[in-house]
């Protein structure tokens, strides 16, 4: 008999939960940024062993809902959390527990979900500042195991996966065992480029961008052509994406590049553009097509 079921990621912005989905399925699936809100979508990773598989739900951050985009952030949270079979709640255990990991601790107390809890970043802690991290953790009251784990080494993360999937129930897959993620290639693609804007620009402007694939090509020779271009919601933010001399988004278009030949071992031609949209964020149809439910 096979156990399968739905994992939800909880936990504050920034703590490591897509690195940490990364690590278990052992592709990049999540896009990976220190600016906080990075997610937009509920991504799902899909990690599959001998007799199980887990499919890890990678939630957008709690945050107070402002606009439509964030409304629909804070929405799919919700209902993903109560579809899961179980919660994986993730901690900085650098930083510390504060208010949201209380907050967080709370909702997941509430859903009554079989829960595990991760203390990470532990390659940056000294033994007795882990000791402290796990009591801390252990204080929010979030029943089940608590492991400390690095997203980035792997540290810990073995036992972690075991242990959740002991909680899971018994049930056939629900993916085929090679695949690592339901998002459409579009939107996969579309991630990557907007994960090498996020790394090159900085304050308001990485949440100001969104990216759209327009157009995937797969021609006989082998060659993948890759048609996307970058929404700003201003003529300045446009400009500095664009970069003196076009080199911003050249830069952003080389490294994303790269990022997808390593994915899908082709060669790739991107053509990357940067256009104005003002108000995407609240263009409900443009939300649908971007695959933000
Ligand atoms: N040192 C260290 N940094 C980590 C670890 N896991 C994640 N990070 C970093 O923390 C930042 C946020 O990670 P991310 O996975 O995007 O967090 P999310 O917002 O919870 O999805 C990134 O800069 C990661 O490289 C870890 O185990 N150790
Ligand atoms: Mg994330």
């Amino acid at each position: 008999m096979t156990r399968s079921g739905f994992t939800a990621l909880a936990g504050r912005p920034n703590v490591g939960k897509s690195t940490l989905v990364n690590r278990i399925v052992g592709e990049k699936v999540a896009i990976v940024s220190d600016k906080p809100q990075t997610t937009r979508r509920a991504i799902r990773g899909v990690a599959t062993g001998d007799d199980w598989q887990i499919v890890l739900v990678d939630l957008p951050g709690v945050q107070r809902p402002r606009d439509p985009l964030t409304e629909r952030m804070q929405a799919r949270m919700q209902r993903e959390l109560e579809d899961s079979d179980t919660v994986l709640f993730v901690l900085d255990g650098e930083e510390g527990v504060g208010p949201g990991d209380r907050f967080i601790a709370r909702a997941i107390r509430e859903v009554g979900l079989p829960a595990v809890t991760a203390v990470n970043k532990i390659d940056r802690l000294k033994r007795p500042q882990v000791v402290q991290a796990l009591a801390a953790a252990a204080e929010l009251g979030v029943h089940g195991e608590i492991f400390p784990i690095s997203a980035r080494t792997g540290a810990g993360v073995a036992e972690l996966v075991q242990t959740l999937v002991g909680l899971l129930p018994e049930g056939p897959f629900f993916y085929p065992p090679e695949e690592r993620t339901d998002l459409p290639a579009r939107v996969r693609l579309a991630e990557l480029i907007r994960e090498q804007v996020l790394h090159r620009t900085r304050e308001e402007l990485p949440h100001a961008a969104e990216v759209e694939v327009d157009e995937l090509i797969e021609r006989e020779d082998g060659l993948l052509i890759v048609v996307a271009r970058v929404w700003a919601e201003t003529e300045s933010q446009k400009r500095i994406l664009v970069g003196a001399g076009g080199r911003m988004v050249r830069a952003v278009g080389t490294a994303a590049r790269r990022e997808i030949e390593a994915l899908t071992g082709r060669r790739v031609h991107l053509d990357l553009s940067v256009r104005v949209r003002r108000g995407w964020r609240r263009d409900e149809a443009l939300l649908d097509r971007l695959g933000i439910e």
